[in-house]
């Protein structure tokens, strides 16, 4: 049987199709998506509510001349399919395959690096501004969705674009959906103009709005007037957009290609900045996903019938020791809030929200916001715990520096996906940390080596009277069962040594004890005799306990899951000259440079920052080899 999506002549190919080869064809990319990622895994849910959409952009748009800049970019797989990496799909976040977000180097129809949200508007208003300096022509759209719209830097954008008149189109994908469910005052908002009944009759509206734009009011208005009967769309007044400077159309079934299509041919000749406001459903066509789009948001491989993942967990995850550990502080003490930004389930937060409602904030895509109010809680005697990724957490590096830090507050800074977090890729490795965070007077860093030690260390920061940051990575917390040789308490700044050798001491971070301590049975086997050091502390460091041990001109070997720029390595190798020591040392972490995406065992591989890699790199630095 001839499939319409085996046509090699996307998106070119999209023009000569009528609707009902659209529909069709829709039906034949939702089954491909849902064949494809149930083996991959991926974005899925996102990718299924905007199939119809894409497919109206690609119609009725020229892409690569009119330019599509998708917010996230983790539902372009649609875009992706249509602009020729079908097939590479069938790859998407593998090793050396596509990425699951959008990517330059890939295609010239991807205009824009995302992964990190809310930025799409600001970066189609440059795309719009450099287009009238330079005198061209051509559309430039931005497709966000609600969630998204819950980030600052978006209103920051819609602030000057609307202003600037510039033309440009902002599509708000609206399918009631962060991760989990949106909220707050915008997600309201929304809410009412999807559910106003007061649309007013749409030929009295259009004639109104449209005759009122500068210059081509009137021929326009003339132009769509046919259209009024078959349009579902009314323009609402009042809404935030048309304030702002947009003109607000909507809402838009964006599931009815019909009406995709006339909406963008229609926005397509205005000369404005507009906003097209379109009602989706997140999972659209696949049940499962349509019931736990949270679930399908990004998931690994599953079966499609059951929707279950394939893959069963060996040891309980690092975010749901922590949440789990969450719960039983707020138990404990009433001082204890827990603040998350969209992410409250997948920070493993959920239980807390179930028992703590109140005590718990789901402050949406806003992380720079989440930090302050951590601020303004913990000044009025709470306990806030901050649960952000470390990648999204750079977003708020001013807030923690100064509003956190330089009023030495207690915040306790939970941050998951520490390190390497394989097929996301390069937006969304935590590789930076650790370098952001130690630059920070007053901030303790606490990096645990497995499960138990998180709790540990959720406990001690919660004994500390200033700014704490436990940085843990994604995945499972496989057990680092070594009984130290030496040990104290949890005392600031203090390692702890798990094995003693005198050929040479591996001083690791967080998950890289793990490593470590296999590195060094395989070191043993060569005959080379290794220290191992859990840091437990990457800031402070206990000077006299670090001059003590490797005071007998011990090589020195740092391992971090972090970038080699002013992390754990970096503090180690200062603290040594800065006490005249001369131990040969060498550091071993990700490079300076933005690390593609694979899984994190390859990636540790290729980067030889693994066991066994660290083993090789070891015996060279001894010249043992
Ligand atoms: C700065 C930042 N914080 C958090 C995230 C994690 N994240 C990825 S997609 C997403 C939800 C986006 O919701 P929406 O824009 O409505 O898109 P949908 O998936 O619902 O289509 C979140 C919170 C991110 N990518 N960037």
């Amino acid at each position: 049987m001839k499939y319409l999506l085996d046509d090699a002549g996307f998106p070119e190919a999209l023009k000569a199709m009528d609707e009902k080869q659209l529909e069709l064809l829709s039906y034949e990319i939702r089954e491909y998506l849902l064949n494809t990622i149930s083996k991959t895994g991926g974005h899925l849910a996102s990718n299924l509510g905007v199939v119809e959409l894409t497919l109206a952009l690609h119609k009725v748009f020229d892409s690569p001349k009119d330019k599509f800049i998708f917010d996230v970019g983790h539902q372009s797989y649609v875009h992706k399919i249509l602009t020729g990496r079908k097939e590479e799909l069938k790859t998407v976040r593998m090793l050396d395959g596509l990425s699951g977000f959008p990517k330059r180097s890939e295609s010239e129809h991807d205009m824009f690096d995302s992964g990190h949200s809310s930025t799409s508007i600001s970066a189609a208003a440059g795309y719009a501004a450099a287009r009238d300096l330079k005198g061209e022509d051509h559309a430039v759209i931005a497709v966000i969705g609600d969630g998204a719209l819950t980030g600052g830097v978006a209103y920051e954008a819609l602030n000057c674009a609307g202003q600037s008149k510039s033309p440009m189109i902002v599509i708000l994908n609206d399918n009631e959906m962060s991760i989990g469910k949106n909220v707050g005052g915008m997600s309201d908002h929304l809410k009412n103009l999807r559910t106003s009944t007061k649309y007013l009759d749409f030929k009295k509206k259009m004639k109104t709005t449209l005759k009122n734009i500068p210059k081509i009011g009137e021929e326009l208005y003339t132009s769509v007037e046919h259209l009024r009967d078959s349009l579902k769309y009314a323009i609402v007044d009042g809404a935030i957009f048309e304030e702002m400077g947009f003109k607000y159309f909507g809402p838009i079934d964006g599931h009815n290609l019909h009406d995709l299509i006339e909406i963008l041919s229609l926005v397509k000749t205005m000369e404005q900045p507009v906003l097209v406001h379109v009602v989706t459903k997140k999972g659209k066509g696949y049940r499962n996903a349509e019931q736990n789009p949270d679930k399908f948001h990004g998931i690994s491989p599953f079966d499609i019938t059951t929707g279950k993942v394939l893959k069963e967990a060996k040891y309980p995850s690092y975010s749901s020791i922590f949440g789990k550990k969450m719960l039983d502080l707020a138990d404990k003490d009433p001082r204890v809030v827990s603040i998350s930004a969209a992410m409250v389930e997948a920070t493993g937060l959920e239980t807390m929200a179930k028992k703590y409602p109140k005590r718990t904030f789901d402050v949406g895509i806003a992380e720079q916001h989440a930090v302050s109010f951590a601020a303004g809680l913990a000044l009025d005697g709470m306990r806030p715990v901050v649960a952000i990724y470390s990648t999204f957490l750079q977003r708020a590096f001013d807030e923690i520096l100064i509003d956190i830090c330089m009023q030495n507050l207690p915040v306790i800074f939970a941050i998951d996906r520490a390190g390497n977090v394989g097929n996301d890729g390069e937006t969304h490795h935590g590789h930076f940390d650790l370098s952001y965070l130690s630059l920070m007077p007053n901030m303790t860093i606490l990096a645990p080596k497995d499960g138990r030690e998180l709790e540990q260390m959720m406990e001690f920061a919660l004994t500390l009277d200033g700014p704490c940051a436990i940085r843990f990575p994604r995945g499972e917390a496989e057990p680092v069962d070594v009984e130290p040789e030496y040990s104290t308490a949890f005392s600031t700044g203090e390692p702890q040594i798990l094995r003693h050798g005198s050929a040479v001491a591996l001083l690791a971070a967080g998950k890289m004890t793990g490593e470590a301590v296999k590195a060094a049975e395989l070191l043993e086997q060569r005959g080379i005799q290794t220290t191992v050091i859990n840091a437990r502390f990457v800031k402070p460091l206990k000077e006299e306990v670090y001059t003590s041990w490797l005071s007998d001109g011990i090589p020195v070997v740092t391992l971090e899951d972090n970038t080699e720029v002013g992390g754990y390595g970096s503090l180690v190798n200062d603290l040594l000259t800065k006490n005249g020591m001369h131990n040969p040392f060498m550091k071993i972490s990700w490079l300076d440079e933005f690390v593609r995406h694979g899984s994190t065992a390859q990636l540790m591989k290729k980067y030889k920052i693994d066991a066994e890699g660290i083993a090789e790199r070891v015996e060279d630095f001894l010249g043992k080899r």
